[in-house]
């Protein structure tokens, strides 16, 4: 069984694409919000990322899951799935192998901004899941969580969170995201949410500025995004990539920096921006977790942390929280 539900249009979706672009570009410093990347070349470079050997989020996080699924299926205890910005699906069948091997699974809601997405990767789950209810929601989790088609008589739901989406939010951004998941779950039902932790800032950095370059490429390519999107003239060969750890925040920090002083001109916004030479501007932040902090956070928004597992190396976090 799939469907898909659109609570975003491609209307709405490039008015806040429009308004982005507008703030982050006059603004003094400049930043773009990360969830530009992710048009079709840069979902293939960010697939390309997660292969890197730099890059261990990814398989830290799906080593916890081969070992630990079980257990979270026993402790959700859930009928239905939420997934909020769906991976690659691999992660995610781990997760809908094991609720189902645990006898209660029936449907699985996967919630992304991209239709395209979704109906690619969702599309083959309900193939491959016979008689699971496959509900895919097109939709801007950070907005239009009220919307998700998960209330009512249909037991109880597991939403997960992983890829350590959260650390791409400031802090301020992500009590709010934390209050409104836990304001939209019902007591019974869990959040899964994927951490990653604090640890060498070297290995931090290195994950965030790879020896190939890809990562590089991806930032560089939300210039392009809004080149194509807004008949803008920002050419990404005029911009270094830059990586650098913040320790006073605990987070990652891309930006891309001009490499000579320049003018570019955003045809759809009416706009010119200027760059100085040298000038940096911010395009993500990807913050690293600690327990505590993490378990303080999850208190603040209702919730309960009620289990944290990691991989051996101790480089990732899974946490269970409970409402
Ligand atoms: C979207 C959170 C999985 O912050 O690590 C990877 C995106 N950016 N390399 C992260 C990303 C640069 C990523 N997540």
């Amino acid at each position: 069984m799939f469907r898909i539900d659109r609570n975003l249009t491609a209307d709405e979706l490039d008015k806040t694409l429009r308004a982005d672009v507008a703030e982050g570009l006059t603004s003094s410093p400049k930043s773009l919000p990360p969830k530009w990347f992710y048009d079709e070349r840069g979902s293939v470079l960010f697939e390309e990322i997660t292969g890197l050997p730099e890059y261990y989020p990814t398989r830290a996080e799906r080593a916890i899951l081969e070992h630990r699924s079980d257990e979270i299926a026993e402790a959700a205890d859930a009928a239905a799935l939420i997934e909020l910005g769906s991976g690659s699906g691999v992660k995610t069948r781990l997760l809908l192998d094991a609720m189902s091997r645990h006898g209660t699974l029936e449907r699985f809601v996967p919630v992304d901004v991209s239709g395209d997405f979704l109906a690619s990767s969702a599309r083959p789950v309900a193939d491959d899941y016979p008689g699971l209810d496959v509900h895919a929601v097109v939709g801007d989790f950070e907005h239009h969580l009220g919307l998700l088609p998960v209330g009512g008589e249909g037991g109880r739901r597991l939403l997960a969170v992983l890829g350590s989406t959260i650390g791409n939010q400031e802090p301020a951004a992500r009590a709010l995201f934390l209050r409104d998941i836990h304001d939209t779950l019902a007591p019974g039902d869990s959040l899964l949410l994927g951490a990653d932790l604090v640890k060498d800032p070297e290995r931090l950095v290195a994950a965030y500025d790879d020896s190939q370059g890809v990562t590089a490429a991806f930032n560089r390519n939300v210039l392009s995004v809004i080149d194509h999107r807004l008949g803008g003239d920002l050419d990404p060969d005029d911009f270094d990539h830059v990586a650098l750890w913040d320790p006073e925040n605990e987070w990652i920090e891309m930006r891309l920096r001009a490499r000579r002083r320049l003018r570019a001109h955003i045809r759809d916004l009416d706009l010119e921006v200027d760059f100085a030479e040298g000038e940096e501007m911010r395009t993500e932040i990807s913050a690293k977790f600690r327990r505590e902090g993490l378990s303080a956070e999850l208190d603040r928004a209702g919730f309960d942390l009620a289990h944290w597992w990691t991989d051996p190396n101790g480089d990732f976090a899974l946490g269970l929280a409970t409402v």
